[in-house]
């Protein structure tokens, strides 16, 4: 197509602008919470953080996105508490840091070590003052993505809210700028990328129990492991992992 004779009317910006609309609606996959989908697409555009088995340290992104915008990044925690709480990311930097070294392990039996930086969950606890009743709390994501943990776990030793990664912040596939490192928790339910935190009086259902064969729970057990590749049959494990008894109840 000939764009010349529009060139009087037209600045190169707009003439951008329309370009890359077209590009938009081209691609435009379907959304979910405002994000677009690629969970059923085959091909996700290079440039959006995505599954990638990269030597050190697998990245595991349920749907691609790209990355949090951190003009619109803010954390909300909030539910059944007394004084609830919006944070901007140089705030978290307020709270007392711990350093860490941690596996994370995936129920696709890999797993990655890593000193992570952060604070104790108690950070927030302490400030918003949730209700004796709220004796859950979930997380959602900036990718659509969501975990549901019981309060007293998150209040375990060695529970942490990650915000470096081996001595740099974050990088944007790990869960920039907020995620969370529960260790004896498979890597499922330390949830990257952050954006609220609610305590609640109920257990609220994960990503994964919805989208997949894994547990609410999540504990890592002792016993055999659940290779994904293997077969890709999901069978009960050892200590119930897979089918495990807490989902039943809800
Ligand atoms: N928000 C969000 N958190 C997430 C995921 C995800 O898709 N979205 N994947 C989980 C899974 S299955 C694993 S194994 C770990 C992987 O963390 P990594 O990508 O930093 O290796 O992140 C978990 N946290
Ligand atoms: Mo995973």
């Amino acid at each position: 197509m000939d764009f010349s004779k529009f060139k009087i009317k037209l600045s190169r910006r707009s003439l951008l602008g329309l370009f890359s609309l077209t590009a938009l609606s081209a691609l435009k996959p379907a959304r979910a919470f405002g994000v677009p989908d690629f969970r059923k697409d085959k091909n996700i555009p290079a440039h959006y953080l995505q599954n990638r088995d990269t030597p050190g340290f697998f990245i595991r992104s349920a749907n691609p996105f790209l990355g949090v915008d951190m003009n619109n990044w803010g954390l909300s925690v909030g539910g059944m508490v007394e004084t609830p709480k919006a944070y901007a990311y140089e705030d978290l930097f307020g709270f007392k840091m711990r350093v860490q070294v941690s596996r994370l392990k995936c129920v696709e039996c890999w797993s990655a070590k890593a000193e992570w930086e952060g604070f104790r969950f108690e950070e927030f606890v302490d400030r918003v003052k949730p209700d004796p009743k709220a004796k859950y709390v979930y997380f959602q994501s900036a990718d659509s993505y969501y975990e549901s943990y019981l309060l007293e776990e998150l209040l375990r030793p060695r529970v942490l809210m990650a915000l470096r990664m081996n001595g740099a912040p974050l990088k944007p596939e790990h869960g920039f700028p907020l995620r969370l490192i529960a260790p004896f928790k498979y890597g499922y339910k330390n949830v990257k990328y952050i954006t609220s935190i609610r305590f609640l009086d109920s257990r609220k259902r994960n990503y994964w129990a919805n989208n997949g064969p894994y547990s609410v729970d999540g504990t890592i057990q002792p016993g055999i492991d659940h290779p994904l590749d293997a077969g890709k049959n999901p069978y009960p494990i050892n200590g119930g992992e897979v089918f495990h008894p807490f989902d039943k109840r809800l």
